[in-house]
């Protein structure tokens, strides 16, 4: 038995010096019931089974042969059997309590067995018609499964009642906190793999219960599957003693119980009675805060399931232990075709369940057993949290034109523009404080990034201990701050994917930690776009601050801006990556943002005092267009001989400082000015729905006109997005290049070469009739640059005339020769 032989295998404490825990509820199920639950979970591991192994022959009415075996083995049963364990009780506990539940796969390997559960359930073939309740779904539901054209072998977006496919480890315990925080009726049962234990975003998830308020959010249900193996390996969890795991888990602030075995009718009876009496607990949790005014952060409890790994499936094969090892965790016979013994034992396996008395000769699931499966929404694979676009209620967003910044003078007051959008989160905060669907997400750096004025009133949420020292912890707060980019990142996803809304902020350089996790994300959105049943889903929106370029204390380690180019990558349809100049932009960008659905939203915008350029009218008219030439910075009447672009908000002040030089030193060269905002607009329409059309592209930069592009990122993007452009040739851009410690903000673009004198010495040198200005303009060029780093090497900060430099009030720019203020903004813009 499973006891003996891990016994056998693996040294570890007597059990009974750990048994700190109740692990007996007052459950006693009958006989029938008993009974009928084993039958179900044969069930659910038959079709499992049915689904990695078989085309045809679904219900064994006649003997295996090798035309019914599908020629690619694909599929992972080590997990399943231990999840279709927990599904057929979560669904007692669900009928007995009508309870509300979520069930979260961390091994979303396990796809078959969630597949298999929602089929058995109704679930699936409600969404799915032609996968019918008959011998004929049946075999459609085992053919399609890893198939060309069919589904997933993961707990993917197709499969019903999920959130999270489990793909990528690591997020299953987030995502289930994510999904329970402002669900006060919600539970999220949540399987936690052992091997996924060792991953650090989960490690670090089991914090997230001093975020989670008894009182006014949902519960989470973790249980760790303790198989004791991975693919290749045993998992740590499982090699340590049995106490030192349940400390690990107290110490952790959750109360332990341990179900072990692998007897199912010994396990079943186990099994219901520790339920009952983790679902008591959680009641009298529930009970405690809402009802009697308790306050105290519970211990909530969680489970450790010491279950083996392939449960139920082939115990030898070729002589060699599966069941209970690693051997057992993807298709444990895979030499179907050239052994006929592992035919046999397939058949022998399958034949296990007793399919005869789970299915009638149609194939219809046994009515007495598909009855005791939950009823309608209550159904897991039901579950609307689960398609959260279908209970997402919009925002309310108030007018963000009353948060404007009043221009009085292009770039004559500086500003701190995160402050002002964090004004416009604020309200947003308020105004949506009674339906509770809204939240911010930071690394610690909240009030760093100038957004503070968002905690006000609402708080920051903290569940541990407090100090006389501490400012706006509370209970209820709505900020949620952790050190841990991964729980901004997964909490976020699991809130959004049931329905609701949020905000992410964090440093530019530091996103990059959650790469891997925005991946898994955007595949979802890419994927759930193409599936009717799922209802869109409102746009996970980040602000990346304290940038590249404004690192005055903190040096290279804080410089990469790389994180654009990350998310370039993905499907056009999901992503959006906006780069506002100044505050009226950002605001109108945020709005923009904080109302889309089912987008990936990056915004990159600087914390630091800065010029403000646009009224808001303009920034709104700016940001509809995406990009386009800012008349008031340009004198190209008869069109440009040089078109200075800019996109973030140090590189076009640089880009416009330079224009200011260039007026000095050559008064009559046309310079156009453009500025992106919406980096998207620079592709093809045929690569991005915001894709400019090249007619109008041509129309802004001119062919055979050189463009000298100030970019906020890494230089070769620009490059990519524009190389199917007519003018790509003459488009020359400066950007980060790698160069950067700790030094004054000035020094930072001379050392990338996206400074002012930089960007005037390029547009000379490109423009052909100025050829004979490129000695002299070389000979300046060198002599600005040594005297800047003369005076930062001695004093320490840049020269006054650098830092005081202010957009000249009379300049003879712009179509209108307005000094200041010009009418006329854009050329694009809407009049
Ligand atoms: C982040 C990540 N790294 C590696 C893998 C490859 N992988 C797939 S399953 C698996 C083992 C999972 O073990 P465990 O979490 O214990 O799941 P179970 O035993 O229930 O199958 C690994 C390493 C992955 N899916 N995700
Ligand atoms: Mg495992």
């Amino acid at each position: 038995m499973f006891l003996e032989s891990f016994k056998s295998t693996v040294k570890r404490c007597d059990m009974t010096e750990s048994m700190g825990t109740e692990t007996t509820g007052k459950t006693s199920m009958s006989a029938e019931l008993l009974a009928k639950m084993d039958a179900y979970w044969r069930a659910a591991n038959y079709l499992s089974v049915g689904q990695i192994y078989l085309k045809d022959n679904p219900l064994l009415e006649r003997p295996l042969t090798l035309d019914d075996v599908k020629p690619r083995l694909l599929g992972h049963w080590g997990t399943t059997p231990g999840l279709n364990f927990l599904y057929v009780h979560w669904n007692r506990l669900i009928r007995e309590r009508e309870l509300n539940m979520l069930y979260v796969i961390g091994p979303g390997h396990g796809g078959p067995g969630l597949v298999a559960n929602t089929y058995l359930e109704g679930s699936y073939s409600e969404i799915y018609p032609h996968i019918e309740r008959n011998k004929d779904g049946i075999k459609r539901l085992f053919r399609q499964f890893s198939w060309p054209y069919g589904i997933p072998s993961h707990v993917a977006p197709e499969t019903p009642g999920s959130i999270h496919e489990g793909g990528e480890l690591g997020y299953s315990l987030v995502h289930a906190y994510g999904a329970a925080y402002d669900n006060p009726d919600l539970i999220v049962a949540c399987v936690v793999g052992d091997g996924e234990a060792e991953t650090g975003p989960l490690a670090t998830s089991w914090h997230s219960n001093k975020f989670l308020n008894p009182a006014t959010d949902g519960a989470v249900l973790p249980i760790l599957h303790l198989n004791g193996y991975k693919i290749a390996n045993p998992t740590i969890l499982a090699r340590i003693p049995h106490a030192e795991l349940e400390n690990l888990m107290r110490g952790y602030g959750y109360e332990p119980f341990t179900l072990e075995g692998d007897d199912p009718a010994v396990m079943h009876q186990q099994a219901a009675a520790i339920f009952d009496t983790m679902l008591d607990r959680i009641a009298a949790i529930q009970k405690a805060a809402r009802k009697e005014g308790s306050t105290a952060r519970p211990a909530w409890p969680m489970l450790i399931m010491r279950t083996p790994k392939g449960w139920t499936g082939p115990k030898f094969v070729d002589g060699k232990p599966v069941e209970n090892t690693w051997r057992a965790h993807q298709v444990p016979l895979d030499q179907i075709f050239e052994k006929p013994e592992h035919l046999r034992q397939l058949e022998e396996w399958m034949r296990s369940y007793k399919p005869e008395e789970l299915f009638d000769e149609k194939g219809h699931f046994r009515a007495d057993l598909a009855d005791i499966a939950p009823k309608g929404r209550l159904r897991m694979g039901m579950n609307p949290h689960a398609n959260g676009g279908l209970l997402l209620k919009p925002l309310n967003v108030p007018n963000f034109r009353d948060f404007a910044v009043k221009i009085e003078g292009r770039g004559q007051q500086d500003v701190e523009s995160t402050r002002v959008l964090g004004r416009l989160l604020h309200a947003v905060m308020e105004a949506n404080k009674d339906q509770k669907n809204f939240r911010v997400f930071g690394p610690d750096e909240t009030a760093s990034n100038r957004l503070q004025d968002v905690i006000t009133g609402t708080g920051k949420e903290w569940m541990a201990e407090t100090l006389p020292v501490d400012e706006n912890l509370s209970q209820t707060g709505r900020v949620m701050e952790i050190l841990s980019e991964h729980m901004c990142q997964g909490w976020l996803e699991g809130y959004l994917l049931t329905g609701r809304h949020g905000f992410f902020s964090c440093y530019e350089a530091f996103i990059h930690i959650i790469d891997s996790m925005v991946n898994q994300h955007a595949k979802w959105l890419k994927t759930t776009r193409e599936i009717p049943w799922r209802k869109p889903i409102a746009s996970l929106n980040y602000l990346l601050s304290s940038l590249v370029w404004r690192q005055d204390h903190n040096g290279f380690s804080h410089q990469d801006p790389g994180f654009i180019d990350h998310l370039m990558n993905k499907k056009a349809d999901v992503v959006r990556i906006y780069l506002p100049p100044d505050a009226n932009t950002l605001l109108s960008v945020g709005d923009h943002c904080l109302r889309s659905r089912h987008y990936i939203n990056l915004i990159v915008a600087g914390k630091q005092p800065a010029p403000q350029w646009l009224t808001i009218d303009e920034a709104v008219a700016h940001c509809t267009t995406g990009l386009g030439v800012w008349q008031w910075a340009s004198n190209d009447d008869g069109g440009p001989e040089v078109v200075m672009a800019c996109c973030g908000d140090v590189p076009t002040m640089e880009a416009l400082a330079a224009v200011t030089m260039l007026r000095a030193k050559v008064p009559d060269l046309r310079i156009r000015v453009v500025n992106v905002v919406d980096l998207m607009a620079l592709q093809p329409t045929s690569e991005h729905p915001h894709g400019l059309p090249d007619e109008q592209f041509d129309a802004l930069f001119p062919v055979g006109i050189p463009v000298v592009f100030a970019f906020h990122g890494y230089p070769w993007l620009i490059h990519r997005l524009t190389y199917r452009r007519h003018n790509h040739d003459n488009i020359h851009v400066r950007g980060y290049k790698e160069e950067g410690t700790t030094t004054t903000p000035f020094d930072m673009c001379v050392l990338n070469n996206i400074d002012r004198f930089q960007l005037t010495l390029d547009a000379i040198k490109r423009v052909p009739r100025l050829a004979g200005q490129v000695e002299a303009a070389e000979q300046w060029y060198s002599e600005q640059i040594q005297r800047h780093k003369l005076y930062v090497a001695e004093n320490g900060d840049d020269l006054s005339e650098i830092k005081n430099w202010r957009w000249p009030q009379t300049s003879p720019a712009g179509k209108s020769g307005n000094p200041g203020l010009d009418t006329q903004v854009c050329d694009s813009c809407p009049t």
